[in-house]
């Protein structure tokens, strides 16, 4: 086991992305390392890799609210469960640059859109492509969610500005048919192959945090790690238990797998930037500090997410303020 770990922390880290693609057993082996082993490595492949001290900043909004078809165990936007969740009809463009503005106002590099949607109409897709050349226009990344996608989607979206897409595989493939069963695992991937072809970025991860086994995680990192390309951003999100949905009642993550597993993450994506995703509103400053040391580049910056809370921007700041870390 030592020998395999060995073999992928001594070889050059840009090989491990490009031509060895890492097994669950490493992958495994790595994430059973002592604690400061393991974070060690990966804060050293992380300074290889990227500036230090810096985070990569998104501000999400929701522009379409509640009613989804799906039924994602963890999500309070499926209509199949009664949460609190407001139900809205897709935000209009006025509404939707003017969020822009002000997340770019308050200093994020990159503004995501998400819908609560299984796939978008193109009825939709016609009412935001222009949205995304607004968006560019005030200095801004652009990434959407909006569910699964054609291949002709993504084009369209590419063509009209689109950076970035997010589309998570969430789980390992076996213990995704636990949590969904209104989608395939499989058609995930079909969605993230259609948005590589058309040139935009990948941002595919994952939650933690659903009742599955660590070798979910390891599947799950697996699978993502042999991506080819490697997707330019893995979110990394714990689970925020949501009155009204299955996983109400799962049990807390214990904080320092979140370490490990990012720190895992680091190693074997070491040129992907890894988001601290949801969940940080009950994460303590020292939990995130051992997460940005491990690796994590990037957060959700904003007082929201989708339809939970987020950290407010003025606790955001002071934690970077104490840790010396600079936004992008
Ligand atoms: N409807 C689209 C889809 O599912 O692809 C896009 C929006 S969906 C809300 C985006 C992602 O948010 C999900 O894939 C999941 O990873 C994450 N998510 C949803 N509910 C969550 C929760 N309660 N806690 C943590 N992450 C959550
Ligand atoms: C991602 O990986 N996490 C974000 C974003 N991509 C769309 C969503 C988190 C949602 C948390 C629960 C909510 O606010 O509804
Ligand atoms: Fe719908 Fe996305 Fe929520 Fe699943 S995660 S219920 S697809 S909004």
């Amino acid at each position: 086991m030592i020998t395999d770990i060995d073999i992928v922390i001594k070889s050059d880290r840009s090989v491990i992305g490009k031509e060895e693609k890492p097994t669950v057993e490493i992958i495994k082996g790595l994430y059973s390392l002592p604690f400061n082993d393991l974070i060690s490595k990966a804060h050293s492949i992380h300074n290889a890799n990227f500036e230090p001290n810096t985070v990569q900043l998104s501000t999400l909004v929701n522009i379409k609210s509640g009613a989804c078809p799906e039924d994602c165990s963890y999500c309070p936007q499926s209509i199949r469960y009664k949460t609190n969740v407001s139900t809205t009809t897709l935000m209009s463009v006025e509404d939707i640059l003017e969020k822009a503005k002000k997340a770019k106002e308050s200093g994020a590099g990159r503004f995501c859109m998400g819908a609560a949607w299984r796939s978008p109409k193109d009825k939709d897709l016609k009412v935001l492509l222009p949205v995304l050349k607004g968006i560019k226009e005030l200095g801004l990344e652009t990434c959407m969610t909006l569910g699964m996608l054609t291949a002709s989607q993504a084009d369209k979206l590419k063509e009209a500005g689109l950076d970035y897409y997010n589309h998570n595989l969430d789980t390992s493939e076996n213990f995704y048919k636990k949590i969904i069963t209104t989608r395939t695992f499989e058609q995930r991937l079909e969605t993230i192959n259609n948005v590589q072809k058309s040139g935009i970025k990948v941002c595919c991860g994952g939650i933690i945090g659903l009742g599955e086994t660590d070798n979910d995680r390891f599947e799950l990192l697996h699978v993502i790690a042999s991506m080819e390309p490697q997707p330019e951003s893995v979110p990394i999100n714990t689970l925020v238990k949501v009155k009204g949905t299955p996983l109400q009642d799962e049990q807390d993550v214990e904080p320092i797998d979140l370490v490990r597993l990012i720190a895992t993450a680091r190693v074997i994506l070491p040129k992907t930037y890894i988001r601290l995703s949801a969940g940080r509103s009950s994460m303590s400053d020292e939990l995130q500090a051992l997460c940005f040391f491990s690796g994590a580049n990037s957060i959700f910056y904003g007082e929201e997410l989708l339809t939970t809370e987020n950290p407010k921007i003025n606790k955001d700041k002071a934690l970077m303020e104490k840790l010396g870390i600079m936004s992008e």
